[in-house]
């Protein structure tokens, strides 16, 4: 009755709208519930989509490592204050590298530079090329005073060209020098040692006081002698070399390698200024294309010769054909460089190219920058590795050019090796005391070998590097780049470019010509103790063709106790391009992964899971992918006693972040507002406590949820989840989870159950599998910390 009372007049109307908007709730909430899974799982398809995307992207870049961090490169022409073509190519580095209060200095240099190009002019320091190609007919066009010293030229061997430069220029000084490399030359079993002997200090260190343009002044002479003494006590002190900058490990090293060091204090020997040798200074023609190193430009009726032949190099090889072999380039070295003291009894390096199907032009502009712009006495070799190449050109063609110069010997592989393996059958051979690697597609700059074998011989465990300047693959300019970069290496193991932080550079007070210290190398130029190349188990052989062949030997040299330095000094172009111009014996993808692989499995420690977990969770499936045997490397690490890679991590590239894990800590569900925990081998639920070991998990790199060895996993019959036994390879034990932005954040769905996420049950507080959801809280899971996104 009562109610009867209520429903009367106005009160039967909301009673009417109050059941009819809960009927409608009701309805509403079905059909939200049902568009809802709907979304979900469209949305965990899309995600996984995106995860997959962002993987192949990250694991790509690892391919193409030198599109992911670009060179910061400067054209030299567009430099401040540069005028137009023709000009000395040292002109504008000048202002790139002035100074405060070096104006003065940089006019003396002029003048210098100035009185060097004339005295030089008169003679041609060029190669008759006897090829009939472009640069063949540039000589044509060369001005008439300069043909005799052109027949002069003719017959050039290597020690020709330095001796002749020798004669008129700076190093006119060491006639006892290069009669002696021609012994050499003649007797090829002679040792460098007795020929250094023989042309030593003396001779250099007294004719360089009469004839060098920049004289050295005994102020100079003392101070590398005190600089020498003082390593001498730092040495003797922890055998720990510190005199120089840079960013020094601060742990001793492990490895008792034989540090030239010692030898040094025996020998006391004498120093000298940089030799500036450039037997392109005064170019037969000064108008050729690509001249100087300037850019070229193709008319636009080439264009299509231009495309037709890109493929050859993947750079621009028609007009690379077209530039002198023996073109002059501009000496992009801080001012400073060339005041460098650099110790007389340097080391001799044997120069090894490895190529295969290079073309024909850049592999000849290698080699003569080398032969024109090294001390006879210092380059032992030119060791030119064919790599099994295809071309015509490359075979009775090439060993007719290179004929006229008795330093340069090609080794034929018979089969297609690899860059790797090449490298190791031209180390085999090298007679030099010291290995200087270098692509077969650059330009060796100015003063760019002294620097380098200088710090080999400071120290023996020292692995020096060129600055890696830019020769564009488009207009074959010659491109500077910016000081203070160093090699780095991001995951997975992809190689970039950075800068030194500034306030390293500030807190060291570091100048641009100080070594910097480099977390890897590029790989492709570089100098190394032959012996120390070989205590170090030189590359890992199982390496195959091409790639992660630089991470390998960088963590290897750091890790066992050597250095890797870039030489602000020492520079030299390279063609940077966007593809291989050959073809891999294998696919290129899978070839670089396995190296990688190979790697990271030696070197890399707990750290590896960074590497897999950066897109190459595949390669830890051995049915997949076969890494080879790793024993040999495994034992020769432990043999070398090698440090750990966090000792690698926190001394040598301590700005690197490298969390072990990418979340950690409690796992808070926000449904049950509690934390999961490991109760008598299985999972529950308990009030969250930091101090329980029982509720730390770990989200692992390669997406595990970890409780010390145990990891969980779906179980999709029963809807419910299994502790197992932690295996990186097993796919089912992966979970993607994001703290937030995707659609199913915080969640854990598993990866190979698509659409099935993991949630807390209210009853029995237990955890089971369900259709994930992007709203059920119970779905929802926070960790403590964060350490990745
Ligand atoms: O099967 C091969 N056999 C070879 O002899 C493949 C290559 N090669 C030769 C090739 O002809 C060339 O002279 O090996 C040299 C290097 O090959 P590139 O020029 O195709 O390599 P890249 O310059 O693209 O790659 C860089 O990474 C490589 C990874 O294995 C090597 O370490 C290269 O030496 C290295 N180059 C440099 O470090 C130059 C600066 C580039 C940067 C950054
Ligand atoms: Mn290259």
């Amino acid at each position: 009755m009562k109610v009867r009372k209520y429903l009367r007049g106005s009160g039967r109307v909301l009673a009417f709208v109050f059941v009819a908007s809960i009927i409608w709730l009701l309805f509403d909430m079905a059909a939200l519930r049902i568009s809802l899974s709907d979304v979900s799982g469209q949305q965990l398809k899309e995600r996984l989509i995106r995860e997959r995307e962002f993987y192949k992207k990250e694991s790509m870049q690892a391919l193409h490592p030198r599109r992911s961090f670009t060179h910061p490169v400067r054209r030299v022409a567009d430099l401040p204050g540069t005028q137009k073509a023709p000009r000395r190519p040292k002109d504008d580095l000048f202002q790139v590298y002035r100074h405060k209060g070096e104006e003065q200095g940089q006019r003396v240099k002029d003048e210098q530079h100035k009185s060097l190009y004339l005295a030089k002019s008169n003679h041609s320091k060029f190669v008759d090329l006897k090829l009939g190609n472009a640069a063949a007919h540039q000589n044509d066009n060369a001005p008439k005073q300069n043909s005799p010293a052109k027949k002069e030229a003719v017959n050039l061997n290597v020690n020709a060209v330095g001796a002749e430069v020798t004669q008129k220029v700076a190093v006119k000084t060491l006639p006892a020098a290069h009669k002696a490399v021609d012994k050499v030359d003649s007797k090829p079993n002679e040792k460098v040692k007795d020929v250094k002997s023989e042309i030593q200090p003396k001779a250099i260190k007294s004719h360089l006081a009469q004839t060098t343009p920049h004289q050295l002044s005994n102020q100079d002479v003392k101070e590398v002698n005190e600089k020498v003494a003082q390593m001498q006590v730092k040495v003797t002190d922890k055998n720990n070399l510190g005199a120089d900058k840079g960013l020094k490990p601060a742990v001793n090293q492990p490895a008792e390698g034989k540090s030239r060091v010692s030898t040094i204090a025996v020998r006391k020997s004498d120093v000298h200024k940089v030799l500036s040798l450039d037997a392109t200074n005064s170019p037969r023609d000064p108008k050729a294309v690509g001249q100087f190193g300037q850019a070229a430009v193709v008319a636009n009726h080439e264009n299509s010769e231009v495309e037709k032949r890109w493929n050859e190099g993947h750079f621009n090889v028609y007009l690379s054909d077209k530039i002198p072999v023996d073109r002059a380039i501009p000496d992009t070295r801080p001012r400073k460089c060339a005041q460098s003291l650099i110790h007389d009894d340097l080391p001799s390096t044997s120069v090894i190219f490895c190529f295969v199907d290079e073309v024909w032009s850049t592999l000849l502009r290698s080699v003569h920058s080398v032969l024109n712009r090294s001390p006879p006495n210092l380059l032992k070799e030119i060791i030119l590795v064919d790599d099994f190449s295809t071309k015509d050109y490359l075979k009775k063609q090439l060993d007719d050019y290179m004929s006229q110069f008795p330093k340069v010997r090609i080794i034929r592989l018979k089969e297609r090796q690899g860059l790797i393996r090449a490298r190791l059958a031209g180390a085999a051979v090298a007679k030099g005391e010291v290995l200087t690697f270098l692509d077969s597609h650059v330009e060796c700059n100015v003063g760019w070998l002294e620097p380098l074998l200088e710090r080999v011989y400071l120290d023996r465990r020292k692995v020096p590097c060129p600055v890696i300047e830019v020769i564009s693959d488009k207009d074959m300019s010659y491109m500077l780049v910016d000081n203070f970069q160093r090699g780095i290496f991001k995951w997975p193991l992809v190689f970039g470019w950075s800068p030194v932080p500034a306030d390293y550079i500030k807190k060291n007070k570091m100048k641009d010509t100080d070594p910097i210290k480099c977390p890897v190398m590029a790989g492709g130029l570089f100098s190394i103790d032959k012996k120390y190349f070989f205590e170090l188990g030189s590359y890992d052989p199982g390496l195959d063709v091409w790639g992660g062949e630089n991470m390998e030997i960088s963590f290897k040299i750091w890790m066992c106790g050597g250095e890797i330095e870039i030489i602000p000094c020492s520079r030299v172009g390279h063609i940077f391009r966007g593809q291989n111009p050959y073809k891999f014996p294998k696919d290129r993808q899978k070839t670089v992964e396995r190296n990688l692989a190979r790697v990271a499995e030696v070197w890399l420690d707990e750290y590896k899971d960074l590497f897999y977990g950066h897109g190459y969770t595949h390669l830890l499936n051995k049915k997949v992918i076969d890494i080879g045997n790793l024993t040999d490397q495994i034992g020769l690490r432990k043999r070398l006693k090698c440090q750990s890679f966090k000792w690698y991590l926190d001394n040598v590239y301590p700005d690197m972040n490298a969390p072990l894990a990418k979340a950690g800590g409690l796992v808070y569900n926000r449904g049950l507002r509690k934390c999961l925990a490991l109760q008598s081998d299985s999972l529950s639920f308990e009030t969250c406590d930091l101090s329980k070991q029982t509720q730390h998990f770990n989200y692992t790199w390669v997406r595990n949820i970890r409780h010390h060895e145990l990891c969980i996993a779906p179980q999709v019959q029963s809807n419910n989840f299994a502790l197992q036994p932690c295996d990186n390879a097993k796919n089912e034990q992966r979970w993607l989870h994001k703290s937030s932005v995707s659609s199913l954040a915080e969640h854990f769905s598993a990866e190979v159950l698509r659409g099935m996420c993991l949630e807390g049950k209210l009853e029995g507080q237990a955890l089971h599998l369900r259709a994930c959801d992007a709203n059920n809280l119970f779905q929802k899971w926070q960790f403590t910390h964060y350490y990745a996104r």
